[in-house]
Formats: structure tokens, C-alpha cells, sequence
């Protein structure tokens, strides 16, 4: 078990840039990656689960992707996590009055992302290089790629039936127990090229405080993403998503008790050392979690106790800084085992 290094711009070796790989969901792994931009010395690159992608009013949206975007180009909602700050609804109002489907909320700026990509799909462009392009609009310096250019569609498996993910997560509010998860489209996927190489190139592979079904979920079961990431020089080190028995936020707590295991940083280790083994070398637990850590270090992972929760960008800033130094003394660790 260590403790945190209190100065976040350790990490980065000086001259030298950093180059960090964070996989991530919605807000909680936007929250990270907004931290790990803001370090000096880093070169970020984010992967993002696409499978809570959807067709709503004929637009393609990819809610994780804008969420990531959004956060580090810092427009995003506060309150919310997702959607524009400052926004407007007169073009939700207009849908309503027309009965088109209002459940999923898109405000009148967060229309023109949508709008955008769906013109820049229909050119030919693929996922990657409309986020690109997205992100360079809003001014965005870090690497922002989906996971796939393959569409991937998360379903689950609820006492009603399967459901589309959008549909169990946003129409009714994630209030069914979910039985069983699908990644629709997901043999025929692939990480792409660009994700590939981000991996291999990496000195840090953070796995942000994401739903590990749905959103971490996602992304490893890409095939070839695990094979990657066991590939890779860089250790992974995953920040829980569980603190003190309850999930920081959305679903993942109750999913972790239907869909087996426990809803513990300690399950959040057993869940990843079960199903990816040696994966994941160090997990970040939060203090209230303390005691675990010995249990956790026996499935081979190695943990940092630290404030695991970001009320703030203050606090985004301190645990990127200090999960970043984790990753370093673990990587420097491996290196000096390799050559003794
Ligand atoms: N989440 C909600 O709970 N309600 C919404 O109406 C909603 C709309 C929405 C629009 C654009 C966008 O990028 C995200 C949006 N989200 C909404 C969040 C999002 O669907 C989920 O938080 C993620 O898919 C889970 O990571």
C-alpha cells in the first residue's frame, strides 16, 4: 500500500513529456482525463466507450465522447457532468410540442455537436476524425479518440427484457437490476489503429473511475484490447469506482450486486483481476477503503490510498497528479525488477 505524492508535477520527468492513455466513460473518466490535461509535461490521450452511442431525431450521438470533449474544453455542464454549460432548450421545447421524443435531453448547443457529426458521417468521416475535428474547434490540445470506428451498441438484460443501453439508463432513470450486459457489433469491432499505437506508446494506462460493465466494460471487450494492454510498457493502474460500498456515481453499486461480486474497491479488484487477469497492476482506493488494501494486494495489485472522490478541479488536478505518480514509481518498480 502507499501513500500519495502530494506534488501532482512529479510525475512528469522534467524535458520529457509524459505520455498517458486514459480509458474512460462519461463524467467519471472525463473528470480524470481533465485532471491528467491539466499537469504539466503530459501528453494525453483519451479512449472512449462509444457503446452508450445512439440515433435519436435521425442524428448520431455519442454521449461519452461529447462528455470527454465538453470537460476538457471546458464548456461542460458542472452541475450535470454532461451537456453544455450555459445552455439553452428552445429547440427541446419545439420537439416537445411537436411530439418528437424529448427523454433524451439535447440543448440547443449541444444540437449543433450532434448536427455536425451527423453531416460529418454522412460525408464519409469516420468517429475519429469528427472528434478530431470537433476538438480542434473547441481548442482542445489532448488526443480524443473512440474506442472503435465500428459501431458498438450496449444492451441490457433487465426482469422486462433487453433494453437499449439509453433506454434503461436515461428514459427510466437505470431504475431496472441489470441481469446480463451485451456489446452488440463488438466481434466485428476493432480498437482502432490510432488507439493501438496510443497503447503501445504509453508510460501510464489509467483506467478512470468508470462503470466497469458498461463503460470500461465496453471498451475491453473490443478484441485485441486486452491483448494490447498486456502488451504495453506501461503499468495500468485503474482509480475505483466504488467508495466506501457506494459508486461515485450512476449504477455501478447495484450492478455490482446483480451481476456478481461485490460493491467494494475490493470487489472493483476482484471483478478486474477475475475477468482481465494481470491487467490491472495498481488500484487508487480512497481513504474510507483503507482496510481493504491487503486483500487487494493479494490478487497481485498493487493500491494507493488517497482522497479518491473530485468535488473540484482542484481535486481533479491532485488525483490525476497523484495517480500519475503511482503509475510511475510502479512502472520505475517493474523496470528495476526487469534488470535485476
Ligand atoms: N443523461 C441523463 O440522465 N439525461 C439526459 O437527458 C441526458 C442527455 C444527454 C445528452 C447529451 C449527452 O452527451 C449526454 C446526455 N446524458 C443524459 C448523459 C449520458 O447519456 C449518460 O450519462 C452516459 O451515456 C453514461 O455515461
Amino acid at each position: 500500500m502507499m501513500e500519495p505524492h502530494r506534488d501532482p508535477a512529479m510525475a512528469a520527468a522534467p524535458g520529457a513529456s509524459t505520455r498517458v492513455v486514459v480509458l474512460a466513460g462519461g463524467v467519471g473518466g472525463a473528470r480524470l482525463s481533465h485532471g491528467v490535461a491539466r499537469l504539466p509535461g503530459v501528453e494525453l490521450t483519451v479512449v472512449v466507450n462509444t457503446g452508450d452511442d445512439l440515433e435519436l431525431h435521425g442524428l448520431a450521438i455519442s454521449p461519452d465522447v461529447d462528455t470527454v470533449l465538453y470537460t476538457l474544453a471546458g464548456v461542460a455542464n458542472p452541475e450535470t457532468g454532461w451537456g453544455l454549460r450555459d445552455e439553452t432548450w428552445s429547440a427541446h421545447g419545439m420537439l416537445a410540442r411537436y411530439g418528437a421524443p424529448t427523454w433524451f435531453r439535447l440543448g440547443d448547443r449541444d444540437l449543433a455537436t450532434q448536427l455536425v457529426r451527423t453531416r460529418r458521417f454522412r460525408d464519409g468521416a469516420t468517429p475519429t476524425d469528427v472528434t478530431g475535428e470537433l476538438a480542434q474547434a473547441l481548442g482542445v490540445r489532448a488526443r480524443i479518440l473512440p474506442m472503435s470506428d465500428r459501431p458498438v451498441r450496449t444492451h441490457v438484460r433487465t426482469h422486462g427484457g433487453w433494453l437499449e443501453f439509453q433506454e434503461w439508463f436515461v428514459a427510466r432513470g437505470h431504475a431496472d437490476d441489470v441481469l446480463e450486459v451485451r456489446f452488440d457489433g463488438v466481434e466485428d469491432a476493432r480498437p482502432t489503429e490510432r488507439v493501438l499505437t496510443s497503447i503501445a506508446a504509453a508510460d501510464a494506462i489509467l483506467v478512470a473511475p468508470s462503470n466497469p460493465f458498461v463503460s470500461i466494460g465496453t471498451i475491453l471487450a473490443l478484441p485485441g484490447m486486452v491483448a494490447a494492454l498486456l502488451a504495453a510498457a506501461a503499468p495500468v493502474v485503474a482509480v475505483s469506482p466504488i467508495v466506501a460500498g457506494a459508486a461515485l456515481k450512476g449504477p455501478a453499486d447495484r450492478m455490482f450486486e446483480t451481476l456478481g461480486g461485490e460493491s467494494s474497491a475490493l470487489g472493483v479488484a476482484r471483478h478486474y483481476a477475475g475477468a482481465f487477469p494481470g491487467l490491472v497492476d495498481g488500484l487508487v482506493i480512497d481513504g474510507a477503503d483503507r482496510d481493504q488494501a491487503a486483500a487487494i494486494g493479494q490478487l497481485g495489485i498493487r493500491t494507493l490510498v488517497t482522497s479518491a472522490i473530485m468535488r473540484d478541479e482542484d481535486d481533479r488536478v491532485r488525483l490525476a497528479g497523484e495517480v500519475l505518480g503511482f503509475a510511475t514509481e510502479l512502472r520505475r518498480d517493474e523496470q528495476r525488477r526487469n534488470e535485476g
